[in-house]
């Protein structure tokens, strides 16, 4: 969808079930709603009126089984996940009369600042966001754009929301995520990209272990949060690998 073309439509209580509705076949949801500044209206969504941006998820499994009964997962062309999730969203988008944001746009929108800002969750100590739920099992989607007005309630309820219960990281004393990566890839500024792919190349040549590529990154895999949302190994595979060919 062009941007420039967009024209806002109000978000409507309607609007929202129809989204919540739908997405739920494709194994999404809405993580929570939030306000654009002003700055950020005008640059996502070429408008000047209140603008509120709806972010989806996706977690656990649910995703993976609707994606894998797509055309785009069996047609064997670059960036399936990518291309099926435009495709998905986009009717949505058309739906609703929202505009759309995706992760993958160009440049990159800042999808886990609004994530945080949409929920309240916070990054994890490997930099990747923390559900209370779905732990660090859950993808950031897209961000569906309306115009919102103050008097409708649904909608701000939607966007006050906020998860009340304790950060599972603040109470999480052992902190086993961060020592499980066999090459101690996460520092302060969150993981080290290069000492990472660093044991990925080892797996690759001399099938050293944990074998990240085919099991999933051995760090995340240690945090017991949301442990039964964990990816399939197909899933799993998907991800290291898009990651490891340099597609984030
Ligand atoms: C580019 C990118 C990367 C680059 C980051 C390079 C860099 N630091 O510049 C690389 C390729 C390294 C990367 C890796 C991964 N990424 Co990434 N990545 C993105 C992407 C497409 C853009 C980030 C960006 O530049 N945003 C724009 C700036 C302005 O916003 P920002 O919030 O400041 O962005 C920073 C962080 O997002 C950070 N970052 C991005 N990914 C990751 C992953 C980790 C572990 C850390 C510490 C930081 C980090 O780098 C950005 C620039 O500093 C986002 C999607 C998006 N649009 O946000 C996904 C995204 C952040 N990545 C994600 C994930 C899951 C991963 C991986 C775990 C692999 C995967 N796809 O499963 C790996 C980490 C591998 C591992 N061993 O754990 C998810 C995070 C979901 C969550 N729960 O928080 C996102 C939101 C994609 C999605 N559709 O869900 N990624
Ligand atoms: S292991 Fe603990 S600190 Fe690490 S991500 Fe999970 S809850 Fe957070
Ligand atoms: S994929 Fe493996 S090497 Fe890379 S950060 Fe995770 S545990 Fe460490």
């Amino acid at each position: 969808m062009n941007q420039d073309d967009v024209s806002l439509k109000i978000l409507s209580d309607k609007s929202i079930s129809v989204l919540e509705d739908s997405l739920k076949e494709y194994g999404m949801n809405i993580l929570g709603g939030f306000h654009l500044e002003p700055d950020e209206a005008v640059s996502f969504a070429r408008s000047n009126c209140t603008v509120a941006g709806l972010v989806v998820a996706s977690h656990g499994r649910d995703m993976w089984r609707s994606f894998q009964a797509s055309v785009f997962f069996k047609d064997q062309l670059p960036d399936s996940l990518d291309r099926w999730t435009r495709s998905v969203l986009e009717d949505l988008a058309i739906k609703t009369g929202s505009g759309l944001v995706l992760p993958f746009d160009r440049p990159f929108p800042p999808f886990q600042e609004w994530a945080k800002r949409a929920s309240g969750i916070s990054n994890s100590p490997l930099g990747i966001l923390m559900h209370h739920e779905y732990g660090l099992w859950f993808g950031l989607r897209g961000v569906f754009l309306f115009e919102v007005k103050v008097e409708n309630q649904a909608v701000n309820k939607l966007i006050q929301h906020r998860f009340d219960n304790e950060y599972p990281c603040d109470i999480c004393i052992e902190k086993p995520c961060l020592s499980h990566c066999p090459v101690n890839a996460f520092d302060k500024t969150g993981l080290n990209v290069k000492a990472c792919f660093s044991h990925l190349e080892k797996i690759v040549n001399f099938s050293s272990q944990p074998d990240c590529l085919s099991k999933g990154c051995a760090a995340r895999d240690a945090c017991p949060v949301g442990a039964h949302h964990k990816y399939c190994d197909e899933q799993l595979q998907f991800h290291m690998n898009s990651y490891y060919s340099g597609n984030a």
